[in-house]
């Protein structure tokens, strides 16, 4: 992927754990790595596909200087976070943050961090049995798009599908969407559960009833075993109310475990 550079972008400003550093303030240098596709930009010669850099310059500084952090970390990330939401074009950002006058009684060159962030593409599975099973997947559909670290990309039908595992239970609508996301896998799982529950879903019987279901199905091409997110999803393979609307929505995807397009394993299980 190609690449825009700003190296060291010298900014005053006044980020520390020390009530001296928030007073005073002091310099900062800034490196930032943009990856993104400059090649429309170079063949039609039109800046606007690519990134203005002296504005990008311009715009960082600013945001760097609203707030006083006592972290660098935090300053890193509040730079990371603006220019992936603002910039639909960049895919990945690297942030090199150094403070050369950190304040520590020690003669150093500087202290730094550095921080590599992008979008990461997933897809979620939607389900609801209970009450406006079509409003409560829309809602979700929604509030996931309202968040700043989340954008909707695709959205498959919602399909109505018999009851899977425990039977004794109202049809389901399902519906699989893709997103892309800045959330780490877990801090996905705990945003999609905060979702469940403003969409007020109660856990009372596994597999049972349910308002709304969220789940992650895949997170890039992560194979995972953590606990509390274990991806590629272990049953979606099993699941035709899954592998439909993901069928529709990404048919060639290759499933990361099973090595196989989600179409393929789609009509293994029909058969
Ligand atoms: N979800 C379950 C259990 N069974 N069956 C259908 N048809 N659709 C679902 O979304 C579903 C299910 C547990 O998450
Ligand atoms: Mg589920
Ligand atoms: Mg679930």
């Amino acid at each position: 992927m190609d690449k825009i550079y700003i190296k060291d972008l010298e900014i005053y400003a006044n980020h520390g754990v020390f009530q001296e550093e928030k007073k005073l303030g002091q310099k900062f240098l800034i490196s930032i790595e943009l990856e993104l596709n400059l090649r429309k930009a170079a063949i039609t010669k039109d800046l606007t596909k690519s990134i203005d850099y002296g504005r990008l310059c311009c715009e960082v500084e600013e945001e760097f200087k609203k707030e006083s952090y006592d972290l660098i970390e935090t300053a890193a990330e509040k730079i990371s976070e603006f220019i992936l939401e603002k910039y639909d074009i960049v895919k990945k950002v690297k942030i090199v943050l150094k403070k050369p006058w950190a304040p520590i009684g020690k003669p150093l060159d500087y202290a730094a961090v550095e921080i590599n962030r992008k979008w990461h593409k997933a897809y979620i599975g939607l389900g609801s049995n209970i009450g406006d099973k079509n409003k409560n997947l829309s809602d979700a559909i929604q509030k996931i798009d309202e968040s700043k670290y989340c954008r909707v990309i695709k959205k498959s039908s919602f399909i109505v599908t018999p009851p899977w595992g425990y039977t004794d239970q109202d049809e389901f609508l399902n519906g699989v969407i893709e997103v892309e996301t800045t959330l780490e896998p877990k801090e996905l799982v705990v945003f999609l559960l905060n979702i469940e529950k403003e969409l007020k879903r109660e856990r009372i019987i596994k597999w049972g009833p349910r308002t709304i279901d969220l789940d992650v199905l895949l997170y890039d091409d992560i194979i995972s075993d953590d606990e509390e997110i274990v991806v590629p999803h272990p049953r979606m393979h099993e699941r035709m109310f899954v592998l439909e609307p993901l069928s529709e929505i990404a048919p060639y995807k290759i499933h990361p475990l099973l090595k196989e397009r989600i179409i393929d394993i789609k009509k293994k299980l029909e058969k």
